[in-house]
């Protein structure tokens, strides 16, 4: 894939989904976003394809409650997860959140990697541990992507991903990029880890 030229400025939201029935029909290959509320996975989209808001952030929390599938000039698509451990969300809506996601993640024969997000400035929660979790027990490919390193000094990014490492018991044969959507730091290598997994 790596060969292919893909013009990443070529992307659309195809459509939002809240089952597989609603999922498009094809064989494109998707990464999926998948984080705590508010950790950054549509600024992380935007970031990659170079656009301000095509994937729709906030500062408020919660925001994303579909799969939003965006199509990038033909070739893969991002889906956006909406985040776990938003506390202003009740019990039901919750379990609802929850059987989405794991439908997708389990089911889904188009998904090639999910880009797990974690904040760098502090530990996994218990949250982002059980979804690291989650997608070895499942074998579901994982890149850990660190994001807001630009909230902390660069010469703190190498103790903070080794407590983060360490917390989620990482596998040294999975990616883990330092990335940040304000200075694009951990861009190349982003998208050199999603385009390897296609
Ligand atoms: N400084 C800084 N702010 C960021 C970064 N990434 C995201 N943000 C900010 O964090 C807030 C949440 O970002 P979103 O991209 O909307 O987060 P999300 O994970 O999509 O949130 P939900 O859709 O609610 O699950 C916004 O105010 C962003 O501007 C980053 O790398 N650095
Ligand atoms: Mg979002």
């Amino acid at each position: 894939m790596s060969e292919v030229y893909l013009n990443t400025h070529n992307a659309t939201i195809q459509l939002s989904a809240a089952n597989k029935s609603h999922y498009p029909q094809d064989d494109l290959p998707e990464i999926a976003l998948a984080g705590r509320s508010n950790v950054g996975k549509s600024s992380f989209i935007n970031t990659l394809l170079g656009r301000k808001n095509l994937a729709r952030t906030s500062s408020k929390p919660g925001k994303t409650q579909l799969l939003n599938f965006y199509n990038i000039d033909d070739k893969l698509r991002f889906v956006d997860v909406p985040g776990y451990g938003y506390a202003k969300v009740s019990k039901a809506e919750r379990a609802k959140w929850g059987r989405m996601i794991e439908e997708y993640l389990v089911t889904r024969d188009n998904l090639r990697a999910v880009v797990s997000l974690v904040d760098l400035r502090h530990l996994p929660t218990t949250e982002d541990v059980q979804m690291y979790e989650f997608l070895k027990y499942y074998e579901i490919p994982v890149i850990i992507v660190a994001t807001k390193a630009d909230k902390i000094p660069r010469g703190k990014w190498n103790k903070h991903e080794s407590e983060i490492k360490k917390k989620l018991d990482f596998d040294k044969n999975d990616t883990f990029i330092v990335f940040s959507s304000e200075t694009k730091q951990g861009y190349d290598q982003a998208w050199d880890s999603i385009l390897e997994q296609l």
